[in-house]
């Protein structure tokens, strides 16, 4: 019984709350290229003065070949990088993903905070709530497929702060 009414509440509470806790889930679109799957591109607002936001997204492969992000541009940053978190000793730092992200044939590489994930660096402007971010994202085999972050509020699931960069 006890178990019964947790689990209606929680079904409440998702039914009530459920879009919040997706990022994203209300504003952000999926996009296509070849067997490529690309779900819900979002990113994060930037304080004043920031120079470096973060991009999000899931890549699934629903092909039968091995393809790889080996590159992103964006108007609205100088660079863009591929980022992956590591531990060093205690401390979480970012490494630069070198080689670009490998999708292997039915894996879906997820890049969400404290994780994988895309830096926008040496930003044009502040990314501001409700924007979008327009990118163009290269495969190795699929070519090039323009995407749109969708920007949600500061302080959404917030990353790693820029202080601990290392580039
Ligand atoms: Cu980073």
């Amino acid at each position: 019984m006890i178990n019964l009414r947790r689990a209606t509440v929680l079904a409440l509470f998702h039914l009530l709350f459920g879009s919040l806790l997706v990022p994203g889930a209300a504003r952000a679109t999926d996009f296509r290229i070849g067997s490529l799957r690309i779900e819900q591109p979002w990113s994060v607002a930037t304080p004043k003065g920031a120079k470096v936001g973060v991009g999000y997204m899931k890549i699934t492969n629903e092909g039968a070949q091995a393809d790889r992000l080996i590159g992103m541009t964006s108007p609205a940053a100088r660079k863009v990088a591929m980022h992956d978190m590591v531990h060093e000793g205690d401390v979480m730092r970012m490494r630069q993903l070198e080689n670009g992200l490998e999708i292997k044939p039915g894996e879906t590489v997820e890049l969400a905070p404290q994780g994988k994930h895309v830096m926008f660096e040496d930003l044009a402007a502040p990314l501001t709530e409700g924007d979008r971010v327009k990118s163009t994202l290269m495969f190795e085999k699929a070519g090039g497929i323009d995407v749109e972050f969708a920007v949600e509020a500061l302080g959404t699931k917030m990353p790693a702060m820029p202080a601990m960069h290392k580039h």
